[in-house]
């Protein structure tokens, strides 16, 4: 029996070709046929599949029922998906391709395929093909560990339930006000002070990352095909980091500790040398821990800074990110100055134009969409939530997946847009149930936006595919929010 129907997937395949005479079921016999190249993701294959369907699913340079190759003329992410009688065969453009494939693969597959233990099911896959590519290149998440610190452990959890949506970076806010979560050699005090007990809102979050847990984060991260972003917030919301160092203040004088939410109150001092010499040395052991090609800098709510010195800041700092090989990612506050081509905005408010993001797109700077009003995964779905903010308004499913990234901003079209990410600040959160429940089921809408073309998405298909969801979360562990607006299955 064939349980689900070609493309039932999130994000919404490109092209999907099904063939109703054609179905493969994976069976004990079932071998895993890995060519050159592929050997990685036919092992992260098997490893998805054994625990569910109990089968042994040898991978071998040998035949098998499950085939996986490289196609050179693929672009890396783009990948096809051939399902016949006699097997099935994923093709990739590159290893990230064949990534992608294979969580497509798993969702054509009964929920129960994500269970930790053997479920008594029929593995029939329904026969076709799917060819898919991703509309945009940078489709993100953000996890706030500042204000909530997440442990590697919930970190990994939180890349593997993202993957599943093609998700391919992950933003970590790892400073604020509340607290400083890497660990920096030149300035052991920022985590030894900053890290520690009481940090966090409510004094409910302390802990931060060695430089080992954090390199542990960006392995396992890569072997999702997702890319660590880590942000370092300046010249605002450094409460933490002048708590541990009076020194970065104006007058020298160490600030209280702050647990509460506020935010716009602190500031790096722009006319104090003292203030580039500690940027230096955190950009520079940040950018060298980091293979990914983003360094942020913040740059967000300097309400403590006049616009004179967040410019003269802002200039001094983003030659800094580039000399240490990185491209300068930041809140859009930052487009207040002339960007270095590299550097990349990311939109955050709720107007519906930025003159400063228009800018930067008109001088060819890519721009990242993250309109709080339809991707801020910390908003409440509906007033009684009773985890999130209601700042930008309240958040259902419908208005996270109805709205278009290259028409959110004037200025900023299809060609400017590098992509989306939805961030999730966690001021209201304490536990990684928290974070699953406000990001599921509204991040796949994200997922989709930046995935799936313009044509081929529609919520009322959107909706039906997202039902599908629910058993494969209960299967793996995963909260979600049981939104109305969605026929559960
Ligand atoms: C605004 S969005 C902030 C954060 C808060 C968030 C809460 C942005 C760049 N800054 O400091 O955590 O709102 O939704």
């Amino acid at each position: 029996m064939v349980t689900r129907e070609l493309g039932d997937v999130i994000p919404a395949p490109g092209e999907v070709r099904p063939d109703a005479a054609a179905r493969f079921t994976i069976g004990d016999g079932t071998a895993i046929s890995a060519a050159a190249g592929t050997e990685q993701v036919a092992a992260y294959l098997a490893d998805v599949l054994r625990p569910a369907t109990g089968f042994a699913l040898p991978v071998s340079d040998g035949p098998g029922g499950i085939g996986l190759r490289l196609d050179e003329a693929l672009d890396d992410e783009e990948y096809r998906l051939e399902i016949g009688t006699s097997g099935v065969t994923l093709t990739g453009g590159a290893p990230v391709g064949l990534f992608h494939a294979v969580q497509t693969l798993r969702q054509l597959l009964p929920a129960e395929v994500f269970a930790a233990t053997p479920q008594p099911v029929d593995w029939t896959l329904p026969g076709g093909t799917i060819a898919d590519r991703p509309r945009f290149g940078y489709r993100g998440a953000m996890l706030d560990v500042a204000r909530h610190f997440f442990t590697v452990d919930e970190v990994k959890s939180y890349v593997d339930s993202l993957a599943q949506f093609k998700i391919n970076h992950l933003h970590l806010h790892l400073t604020d006000d509340q607290g400083w979560r890497l660990e920096i050699e030149s300035w052991p005090k920022l985590t030894a002070i900053s890290g520690g007990d009481g940090t966090g809102v409510d004094g409910t979050g302390p802990g931060f990352y060695t430089r080992a847990d954090y390199t542990e984060i960006i392995a396992y991260a890569a072997t999702r095909f997702v890319t660590i972003v880590p942000e370092i917030d300046m010249p605002g919301h450094v409460n933490a980091a002048q708590v541990a160092y009076p020194e970065l203040t104006a007058d020298g004088v160490a600030p209280p500790q702050r647990t509460d939410v506020e935010v716009g109150y602190s500031s790096l001092v722009a006319g104090k040398e003292e203030t580039y010499a500690f940027v230096d040395d955190v950009v520079r052991e940040v950018a060298a821990l980091t293979p990914g090609p983003y360094l942020h800098i913040g740059g967000d709510e300097a309400q403590a800074t006049t616009a004179e010195d967040y410019r003269a800041f802002i200039e001094r700092v983003l030659p800094m990110v580039t000399r240490y090989g990185k491209r300068p990612m930041g809140w859009h506050e930052m487009a207040a100055v002339d960007l270095p081509a590299s550097a990349v905005p990311q939109f955050w408010r709720i107007e519906a134009a930025d003159e400063g993001t228009a800018r930067a797109a008109a001088r060819g700077n890519k721009v990242l969409m993250s309109p709080a009003d339809r991707t801020y995964l910390d908003m409440k779905y509906t007033a009684d939530s009773s985890l999130g903010l209601d700042w930008a308004g309240l958040l259902d499913v419908e208005k996270a997946y109805g709205w278009d990234p290259a028409e959110r901003l004037p200025g900023v079209g299809e060609e400017s847009v590098l992509g989306v990410e939805a961030p999730l600040w966690s001021e209201t959160l304490r536990s990684l149930a928290d974070v699953q429940t406000m990001t599921f089921p509204r991040l796949p809408a994200i997922a989709e936006i930046g995935w799936s073309r313009r044509e081929h998405r529609d919520w009322e298909s959107f909706r039906r595919r997202l039902a599908a969801c629910g058993p494969r979360w209960r299967a793996q562990g995963v909260a979600f929010h049981p939104a109305p607006e969605i026929p559960w299955a």
